[in-house]
């Protein structure tokens, strides 16, 4: 069979340096699908995108990697994709407002999408993740008009993720401490796999709407609700902070748990002085292999991601791109999980991040004209 045909811009990149390796192990397409990568990079970054070229033949990845191309040849790289990962993108330079990055990154889509359009397979499947990731996937989908809607997502499991692994790390130590209080033996460390009916709605960006209202953990062999568990339902809540609280679930001081996942990116900025890589990469391979590839479960878990909202049964406004949650299914499809419901505060916030995501759709419109 011919290699599956995967290309990645910003291939210079940093989050490319880490999701690169993962993919070549065959732990994002499955282990039997040979790939043939095709990394895109500017002009500008060519030494460095030729660094990671080398670096990725000193790597022996034999088993699922077929070959590499490195390019800044935008049309010799998107020819034939079957799978774009789109990480290339203008960045936030100081002093530059926000619009004005939505208005440069809008004409990096447009250019994007009339490749997707004119050069990729028909049924290429995308995944956004330079930012703003939503609204780029609504420009992608003006320039690449034949490109099934569905077919064109963004990430926004790493936003999940941040929020599952906050969740993990305050049930385990309440866990830990309940069982040592009991004088019983320590107990099973819950992982991801133990929670289910998380979801992060709306846009990428501060006013992402981390919910957990219908979370639940599996806990001594069934599953209970997460306030049997974690029963701070201030922490939990929408509440923007906490008055004075402890830190817990791993945010900083008197942090929400929405707080803390809203800022984990700032976070890990401040810390590394540079922006989030290594889960960001993980993040795309989840995304991807859960969408992709077929070694997956046929009952997979609900999921957060960045797809169309044409035809949601979530009541959130057509014709933009929003985190949702949804299920995956066998064969490179997904469908909305209509087992999610927003109660009131959930609604209030995401009308508000909804709101955002058409100020930016309308923002980069006005840009591309002019
Ligand atoms: P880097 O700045 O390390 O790499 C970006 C690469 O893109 C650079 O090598 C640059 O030369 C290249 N590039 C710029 N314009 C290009 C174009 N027109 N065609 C091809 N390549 C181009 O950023 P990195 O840390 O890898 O992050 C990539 C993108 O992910 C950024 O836009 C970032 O904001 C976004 N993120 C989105 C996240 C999400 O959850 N949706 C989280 C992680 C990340 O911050």
């Amino acid at each position: 069979m011919a290699p599956l045909r995967v290309v990645i811009t910003g291939g210079a990149g940093q989050i490319a340096y880490s999701l690169i390796p993962l993919i070549a192990r065959g732990l994002v397409f499955g282990p039997d699908v040979k790939v043939h990568l095709r990394l895109l990079d500017i002009p500008p970054a060519a030494n460095a995108l030729a660094g990671v070229a080398m670096e990725v033949q000193d790597s022996l990845f034999s088993t699922a990697l077929e070959g590499v191309l490195a390019t800044t040849n935008d049309v010799e790289a998107f020819t034939g994709a079957q799978v774009a990962i789109l990480l290339g993108g203008f960045p936030r330079r100081p002093g530059m407002e926000r619009w004005d990055l939505i208005g440069k990154n809008a004409g990096i889509m447009k250019r994007m999408g009339e490749l997707l359009e004119t050069y990729a397979s028909p049924n290429c499947k995308v995944v956004v993740v330079a930012n703003p990731a939503q609204t780029n996937c609504y420009i992608l989908s003006i320039y690449a008009p034949s490109l099934p809607r569905k077919n064109i997502t963004s990430l926004s499991r790493l936003d999940h993720d941040r929020m599952i692994g906050m969740l993990l790390h305050e049930a385990n130590s309440r866990l830990i401490s309940a069982s040592a209080a009991n004088g019983t033996e320590c107990v099973r460390r819950l992982t991801a796999a133990d929670v289910r009916g998380a979801c992060v709605w709306g846009n990428h960006s501060n006013s992402q709407v981390p919910d957990v209202s219908a979370v639940e953990f599996f806990v001594d062999g069934r599953w209970v609700p997460i306030e049997s568990v974690i029963p701070d339902t201030t922490w939990l809540g929408l509440a923007n902070s906490l008055p004075g609280g402890g830190s817990i679930g791993g945010g900083a001081e008197g942090q929400s748990l929405v707080e803390a996942v809203r800022k984990r990116g700032a976070a890990v900025l401040g810390a590394r002085k540079l922006s989030s890589a290594m889960s960001a990469a993980n993040a795309i391979a989840e995304h991807l292999s859960d969408w992709l590839s077929p070694e997956k479960s046929e009952h997979s878990p609900a999921v957060s991601m960045g797809v169309t909202t044409d035809g949601n049964p979530f009541g959130v406004s057509e014709g933009i791109f929003s985190s949702l949650p949804v299920r995956c299914t066998l064969g490179g499809d997904w469908n909305y999980d209509e087992g999610f419901s927003l109660n009131d505060d959930v609604r209030r916030h995401l009308e508000a991040s909804v709101a955002e995501l058409e100020d930016e759709k309308a923002t980069a419109l006005k840009m591309l004209e002019k």
